[in-house]
């Protein structure tokens, strides 16, 4: 922990450390030793954690002694502690900072108590150099609304928030005629998706004029994109469970042209099997909830508490969400949208379908096992409302076709290809949708100029045990937190290293080699679960095997009995084997898709494109994500980027619940203290060694002034004693953190005649 000390020290405020008496710094250590000084001197508070306690405490240095201090606890206990025990405290004025990079000393307890005292205020956004954090407030907090966006609008507010940034995004887009992009990221939730809504709700405002038609489409789009794409899980009532990309057009004078969206591989195991306490995809419930008399008969719908899809977790409910009402707003959206009501109708009975279909049971028929569905209101009422015969359900259910020879099935063969037949209904059912909303926000495609596109995806998750859809999740995760630490540390960087600038690199955690464990070819566990996916020898054994000859060289990657393990960035998940290849398989068998050809529409429609395709072998759902993954990324990198960090504050989604543990975690995890460091200890001002020597060459005599710009310009920063840290001599250019205000003083009191050079140089130092 000493070098956290001294890059506190490091990165600590030049002025203080000249009052405490050190004008010329020489290394960290002496650094920290002044800093105690001025601590003590100045009876200024430190931060120390106690022994035996996981709290940063704020106390005052009673005593020095050598290499250790006494402190009196807040409980009045008086303890000695080490100096590289204790972190230095910013003064009280600095105790509500917007942009953490104000703050003198950069450090957990710091960072922390900055964001717990605006949190305990519902301030809960602030600026980490050029990111927006967004600490979940888990209850309404009164920033939003029109009043809000009015005062953004007309820049009364300059305070950080959502709206802010999308102010930004909107500004630089008419600016520099650029596309922009507004990146959010953040655990499962942090609060991505409704900080999505926030900035969709701030870039229709301004951009929408009279055309409030789209606006209020966009609006409702999410509505329906969450009935049908959110659930409840242990980490987020409201968990989305595909990965969303919103793009928004604007025409040449700003004004919303129309808009589409990208919904990235969606949950498909989640419509047969939960987890407890989780629930499916909240149309289910809100359908049984909601569905007016008429509707009910029509799909012979029973309570959600009827269906073994839906009852199976041991939850029907979520506190406080009312689902009978949002079936309602739900109607309304489709509405919206212009979906005509026998099309509303025809997405009703398929959900409804799938309801039913998870209740067929099976009969064991033979010795050897082999069962068959049972011919009741079940399978009657999923072959009617998905437009079949009851006969050619039963048929599809009971045996496997491939050409002419028929094989009965066992009961756990029945149950996978019963709801491998659900689950493609509804994610063909979810993608339809998509299509659909994207029709309808079409708009004027001729005149679209620029774009700003918003993306919010599923947010890292571990559980107890982890399958297919956390794989993918978390890999997304790892993709995008790669982009987010390029984009912030390494771009910056790079310019310093460019001009020749002896930088102190910010040494921030890479995990190219976790990204390595999935994208490596042929032999990541993208391509080895691609392979198993289309093989018909391959077993959960096999890939066991294989994944733990391919990569058990790679530190990220650990593999014991049925389980294998990966380190991501976020924290160490394990996986469970089993199942992984089928739930990677996209692959219908073909007498499923003829049943669905011979469905009534819409079904029929999305069998026809699968018997177009080649279903011998084909591309696995992880291969199709990767690739779609690649291209939202190529997308962002041609855009000017803009980045929010959501922050959930404790695990158990309270409101007025800020755990310094949980918060800590995810600062380190995103990396918000290099960023932090880059941005405090950049050097936003420069000039050309020529254009300084000229400026400032006043303050030499010309017997002093070099032919060399570099060497005047440096004589001048030497003898005036401008603190090195604050400013870098690259090999074409000098780089400053601030303005040069002494040198700027000297200079202008030299032009006005009120002092002289002599001797060479002014006589400062007096
Ligand atoms: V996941 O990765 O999709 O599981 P998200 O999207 O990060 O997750 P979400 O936006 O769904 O999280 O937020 C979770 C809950 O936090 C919401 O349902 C709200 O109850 C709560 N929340 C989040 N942000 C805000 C806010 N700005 N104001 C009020 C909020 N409540
Ligand atoms: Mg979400």
């Amino acid at each position: 922990s000493f070098g956290e000390k001294k890059e506190a020290a490091a990165v600590g405020d030049q002025r203080l450390l000249e009052n405490g008496g050190a004008t010329l710094a020489t290394s960290p250590e002496t650094e920290w030793n002044h800093i105690i000084n001025h601590f003590v001197k100045n009876q200024l508070g430190v931060w120390c954690k106690p022994p035996q306690k996981d709290l940063w405490e704020f106390v005052k240095i009673e005593a020095t002694m050598g290499e250790e201090v006494s402190v009196v606890l807040s409980d009045g206990s008086a303890i000695t502690i080490s100096t590289g025990e204790i972190l230095p405290a910013n003064e009280k004025n600095l105790d509500d900072v917007d942009d953490l990079v104000e703050l003198c000393y950069l450090n957990e307890p710091s960072v922390l108590h900055n964001l717990k005292y605006r949190y305990s205020r519902d301030v809960i956004y602030s600026k980490a150099g050029n990111v927006l954090l967004a600490v979940n407030p888990f209850n309404e907090v009164k920033i939003y609304g029109n009043d809000f966006v009015t005062a953004y609008k007309d820049k009364k507010s300059n305070k950080p928030h959502v709206y802010a940034t999308a102010d930004a995004a909107y500004r630089d887009m008419m600016k520099d005629g650029g596309n922009q992009s507004i990146i959010i990221s953040g655990v499962s939730g942090s609060g991505k998706t409704e900080t999505s809504k926030f900035a969709m709700q701030y870039l229709t405002s301004v951009g929408s004029q009279n055309n409030n038609k789209i606006k209020n489409k966009l609006i409702q789009a999410n509505c329906i994109l969450e009935a049908f794409g959110n659930a409840k899980t242990s980490k987020n009532l409201n968990s989305s469970r595909f990965g969303k990309l919103i793009d928004v057009n604007y025409n040449a004078e700003g004004i919303i042209s129309g808009a589409s969206i990208q919904a990235l591989l969606l949950e498909k195991s989640r419509v047969c099997r939960l987890r407890r306490g989780e629930r499916s995809y909240h149309i289910f419930y809100q359908i049984c909830a909601g569905a007016p008399p008429i509707l009910k008969d029509m799909l012979s719908l029973k309570m959600a508490s009827e269906y073994k899809i839906l009852n199976q977790s041991g939850c029907l409910k979520i506190n406080g969400v009312d689902d009978a009402d949002n079936f309602i707003m739900l109607v309304d959206a489709f509405d919206t949208f212009g979906i005509p009501h026998e099309v509303q109708e025809s997405v009703f009975e398929l959900v409804a379908a799938i309801l039913w279909l998870g209740n067929i049971s099976f009969v064991v028929i033979d010795k050897e096992e082999h069962v068959v569905p049972k011919a009741d209101e079940a399978s009657r009422n999923a072959a009617r409302l998905m437009g079949c015969k009851t006969d050619d359900l039963i048929d599809l259910l009971s045996t496997n076709r491939i050409h002419d020879s028929t094989t009965p099935l066992t009961l756990q063969q029945a149950t996978v290809k019963r709801d491998a037949l659900a689950k493609f209904i509804y994610d063909s059912l979810f993608n339809w949708l998509v299509e659909e909303i994207n029709t309808s926000l079409k708009g004027d495609e001729q005149h679209a100029r620029h774009t700003i596109s918003i993306i919010d995806i599923y947010g890292f998750e571990s559980f107890q045990k982890n399958s297919f859809p956390q794989l993918f999740i978390n890999y997304a995760d790892e993709r995008l937190q790669q982009h987010f630490i390029h984009h912030l540390c390494k771009l910056e960087q790079e310019q310093y290293e460019l001009d020749g600038i002896h930088w102190k690199n910010v040494e921030s955690e890479d995990n190219e080699e976790c990204l390595d464990l999935f994208e490596q070819n042929p032999t990541g566990l993208i391509s080895i679960l691609d392979e198993g996916s289309n093989s018909s020898k391959a077993t959960d054994e096999t890939f066991t095997d294989k994944i733990k000859k391919h990569l058990s060289s790679n530190s990220r990657f650990s593999c014991e009995k049925g389980t294998f393990r990966i380190r991501h960035f976020a924290g160490e998940v394990p996986y469970d084997t089993s199942g992984l290849l089928e739930q990677n398989s996209d692959k219908l068998q073909f007498d499923i898709i003829q049943l669905l050809s011979s469905c009534k529409k819409p079904l029929n429609h999305l069998a026809s494109g699968l018997v177009k395709q080649d279903q011998t072998t084909s591309q696995s759902a992880f291969v199709k994500f990767k690739d779609h993954l690649y291209k939202i990324i190529e997308q962002l990198e041609n855009s000017k980027q803009h980045f929010i960090r959501c922050i959930k504050p404790n695990i158990k989604q309270l409101a007025g619940n800020f755990e310094n543990g949980i918060v800590w975690e995810q600062l380190k995890h995103s990396q918000v203290m290099d960023i932090l460091q880059i941005s405090k200890s950049r050097y936003p001002i420069s000039f050309t060694h020529q254009e300084f020597a000229t400026r400032f060459g006043c303050l030499l005599s010309h017997n002093l002034i070099s032919t060399d710009p570099l060497r005047t310009s440096v004589a001048i920063l030497q003898h005036y004693r401008v603190p090195t840290q604050t400013y870098r001599v690259g090999s074409t250019k000098l780089f400053f953190q601030g303005q040069v205000d002494v040198l700027e003083n000297f200079r202008q009191e030299v032009l006005e005649g009120t002092r002289v050079v002599e001797n060479g140089f002014l006589d400062s130092q007096a």
